[in-house]
């Protein structure tokens, strides 16, 4: 019987031995333990594991529960450790950090020392992760690409918690925990610093984001597309281009004039996804340290418009001070 087209649903899940893949060196025994889920084999490969734990994935786990424990006694304790309370108003709950008049001292346990604490290990977590990314790819020969994509998104994240609020002399600049007190500290944010619109990394940032989700959206529908031709194998492509990648290169070809191969997609892909949370960060360490008001700094640039006054200079009857106009 010809092999029959095959796509992500109609896939025929083979069951052979669990592949533990290749031997490495340097490294913890390999938990052995593995099983294989149909339903997942629906979306992914079947085979669940093996898992490698390693001392960095454990001590991150350990430090992100730590986290996580903290950030939720502490959510707990503030409706009075209720749970009906706490299932309702979770989006709304917090720990927020210290406020201004601590700078960057360590404030009692109340008053931001939780929020110090949750955030150095969620920190440490995030950084133990990145370390098991690093020495995972290392083990396994392979380039540490996955490693460093990952420290751009920490590079956004230190600035937002630690680097800028170390720039500033104070914690309460950082960001507070909680799923709507981070948007409103987003909102608050843009505000205070004259509308981030104006902030030219925010809009490098989104414009890398955008980016990211159309050339997603054009590599992922050029490989389905051509999936027909074993185009999804695509490590055989880039070394005899066969059939699909001929067909893709040339779908593009003919639609835009060019193509990306099948490699130089992928480093596209990885640049603009590195270079939205890269930008990002450089534009939220201006803020406040450099520039201390967006719109301010665009009107001097030339980039945006000064608005005429609303309201026009009047006298004060008090005082019989004249008051300057209002532009906005
Ligand atoms: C889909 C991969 C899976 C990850 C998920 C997130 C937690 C938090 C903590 C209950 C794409 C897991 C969430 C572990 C649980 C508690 C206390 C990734 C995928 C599903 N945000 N943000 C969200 C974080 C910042 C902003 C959602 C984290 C900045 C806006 C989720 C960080 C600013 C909106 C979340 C962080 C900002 C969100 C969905 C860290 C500027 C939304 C995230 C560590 C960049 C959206 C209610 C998602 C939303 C949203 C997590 C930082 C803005 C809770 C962990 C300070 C405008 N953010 N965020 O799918 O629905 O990511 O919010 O820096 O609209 Mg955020
Ligand atoms: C947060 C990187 C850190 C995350 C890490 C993950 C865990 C979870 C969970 C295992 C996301 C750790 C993970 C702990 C483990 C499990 C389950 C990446 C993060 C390490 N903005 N804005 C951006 C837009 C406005 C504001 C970036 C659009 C307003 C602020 C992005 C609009 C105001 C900041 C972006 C818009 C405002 C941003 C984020 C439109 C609010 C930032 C990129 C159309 C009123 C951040 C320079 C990213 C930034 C940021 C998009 C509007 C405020 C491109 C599209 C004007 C304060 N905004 N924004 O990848 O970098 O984040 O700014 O209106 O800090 Mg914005």
């Amino acid at each position: 019987m010809a092999a029959e087209y095959q796509n992500i649903f109609t896939r025929v899940q083979v069951r052979g031995p669990a592949h533990m893949g290749p031997a490495t060196s340097g490294s913890w025994t390999r938990d052995p333990t593995t099983f294989f889920n149909y339903w997942l084999g629906k979306i992914g490969d079947a085979q669940i594991g093996p898992v490698y734990l390693g001392f960095s994935g454990l001590a991150a786990i350990l430090c992100g529960f730590i986290a996580i424990e903290i950030i939720g006694l502490n959510m707990a304790a503030s409706v009075n450790w209720d749970p009906v309370q706490f299932v309702r108003q979770l989006p709304w709950l917090a720990l927020e950090p210290p406020r201004p008049e601590y700078g960057l001292s360590l404030p009692p346990l109340n008053e931001g020392g939780w929020w110090l604490m949750a955030g150095f290990f969620l920190t440490m977590a995030i950084l133990l992760w990145w370390w098991r990314t690093y020495r995972r790819a290392r083990a396994l020969g392979l380039g540490t690409h996955t490693a460093w994509a990952f420290a751009s998104a920490i590079w956004l994240y230190l600035v937002l918690g630690f680097i800028r609020p170390l720039a500033m002399g104070s914690w309460s600049e950082a960001v507070p925990f909680g799923i709507f007190p981070h948007l409103d500290w987003t909102a608050a944010f843009s505000i205070r610093y004259g509308n981030l619109f104006y902030n030219p990394f925010h809009a490098l940032s989104i414009a890398f984001l955008y980016g990211s989700t159309l050339l997603f959206a054009m590599h992922g529908a050029t490989i389905l597309a051509v999936s027909r031709f074993g185009g999804e194998r695509e490590l055989e492509q880039i070394t005899d281009r066969g059939t699909a990648s001929e067909r893709a290169a040339l779908f593009w070809r003919w639609t835009m004039g060019f193509n990306a191969t099948m490699e130089s997609i992928h480093r596209w892909a990885w640049w603009f996804a590195v270079l939205t949370t890269l930008t990002g960060g450089i534009g939220i360490l201006l803020t406040g340290t450099v520039v201390d008001n967006w719109y301010l700094w665009a009107v001097k640039h030339g980039v945006a418009p000064m608005y005429p006054p609303v309201f026009p200079p009047f006298v004060d009857p008090v005082t019989g001070a004249t008051v300057p106009g209002v532009s906005q």
